[in-house]
């Protein structure tokens, strides 16, 4: 079939909207109709070139919603008019990673989806001209339709509205889960969050759900308060006022250091601020942030000699197909918030201004509806 996809044709440059060739699914894989798709920072990343794992042309794209449209032979756990969100975590629930409870990492997939490829090595995509063209982190969400194998995809009630459902592909769970299922955040603790975007935002809400006492946000960014504040942000620190020591005032603000901190901004020296400015025998520091190629953190061994943790988490420590349906009811509950974070709404055709709005500081979460 024929679909239209925004291109990633090469690093460093816009998005192309065109018609592409997408085939059908092949054994274990389901076709996708995608509805709408969130814009995370993640994206921007690759199609910047600062990704190690970068390859071209691509199809990006990984916080998505959708209707499956056709299930290739095998597929025992979805049919056609069920609605999905994609999984870049798959959870087969078979390999050695899901059998232990300490990790979401299935492994099943990893290696071919890293390659850009499907699990038998080779593309559904294609330019109309037969290049054929990459998928990325298995999901390639900027399409109308895309390929999926079946354990990268959460069957989810279709009551819910694919326009904020598609951020609990990425950023709303990675931010609550992270919380959640990674820190394992206490009632009372006193916590502080760095990056004030589509994560952070949702590692203060699930600071909130979880009890959190102090919810300290720090954000170069003025323009993100209000929205923070909303979500449960207790106190506000933008590191241009701070004039002296920007660890010592807030180990201070939080009487003594933070139990938790979250980098939500992938700079490798807000990482380091994060880890010093928790607390000194039991504080945690879970990186979120994913850095750019080339990029290391580093420390005085003595941080965590003093008892310190250094830990990180991807897509929120959840299990997709088991996650991801319970986090939709939550929405629909009302026990979380999506819909202030979606900030702006585009069409395929104007993904590009997506990526400028982030640039901007001023979307927190621009969504392609289809
Ligand atoms: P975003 O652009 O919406 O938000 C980033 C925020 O960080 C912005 O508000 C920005 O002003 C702030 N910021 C940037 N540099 C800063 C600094 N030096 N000090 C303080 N604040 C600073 O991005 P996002 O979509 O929220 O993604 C955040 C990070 O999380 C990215 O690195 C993204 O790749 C990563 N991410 C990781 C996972 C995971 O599973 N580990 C999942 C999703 C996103
Ligand atoms: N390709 C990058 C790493 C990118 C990365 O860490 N991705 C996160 C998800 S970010 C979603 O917005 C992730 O899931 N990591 C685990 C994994 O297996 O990729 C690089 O540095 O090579
Ligand atoms: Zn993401
Ligand atoms: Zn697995």
């Amino acid at each position: 079939m024929r679909t239209r996809a925004a291109v990633a044709m090469a690093a460093g440059q816009p998005l192309a909207v065109m018609e592409v060739n997408l085939d059908g699914p092949k054994h274990g894989e389901v076709l996708v109709e995608i509805k709408a798709t969130g814009l995370c920072h993640t994206d921007e990343f690759t199609r910047s070139g600062a990704d190690p794992e970068g390859a071209f042309p691509a199809i990006l794209g990984h916080e998505g919603a959708g209707v499956v449209v056709e299930v290739g032979p095998g597929v025992t756990s979805l049919a056609p008019g069920d609605h999905v969100i994609p999984l870049y975590t798959p959870e087969c629930r078979e390999c050695d990673y899901c059998l232990n409870p300490k990790t979401n990492l299935c492994q099943k997939i990893r290696s071919t989806q890293g390659a850009g490829v499907m699990p038998d090595g080779t593309s559904r995509f294609s330019m109309l001209d037969g290049t054929p063209i990459l998928h990325y982190m298995g999901c390639s969400t900027f399409a109308n339709h895309t390929v999926l194998p079946e354990i990268a995809l959460a069957k989810v009630r279709k009551d819910a509205p694919f326009d904020k459902i598609c951020y609990i592909g990425c950023g709303v769970t990675t931010g609550i889960g992270a919380v959640i299922n990674t820190a394992k955040v206490e009632i009372g603790s006193r916590a502080i969050v760095f990056g004030l975007g589509g994560i952070g935002l949702n590692v203060i809400q699930g600071l909130r759900l979880a009890g959190a006492d102090q919810i300290v946000g720090v954000d170069l960014n003025p323009g993100k308060v209000d929205m923070a504040t909303h979500f449960g942000m207790t106190d506000y620190v933008n590191p241009k006022d701070v004039s002296g020591d920007m660890v010592a005032h807030l180990v201070e603000l939080t009487g003594g250091g933070a139990d938790y901190t979250f980098d939500a901004t992938g700079n490798v020296d807000v990482m380091r601020t994060a880890l010093e400015a928790a607390h000194k025998g039991w504080g945690e520091s879970i990186i979120i942030g994913v850095a750019p190629a080339g990029a290391e953190i580093s420390t005085r061994p003595f941080q965590l000699v003093t008892g310190r943790s250094w830990r990180g988490t991807a897509f929120g420590g959840a299990s997709g197909r088991t996650d991801v349906p319970k986090i939709v009811d939550w929405y629909m509950q009302g026990k979380i918030e999506i819909d202030p974070m979606i900030t702006h709404k585009l069409s395929l055709d104007e993904i590009n201004h997506g990526f400028d709005l982030m640039h901007q500081g001023k979307s927190i979460r621009a969504v392609v509806e289809f």
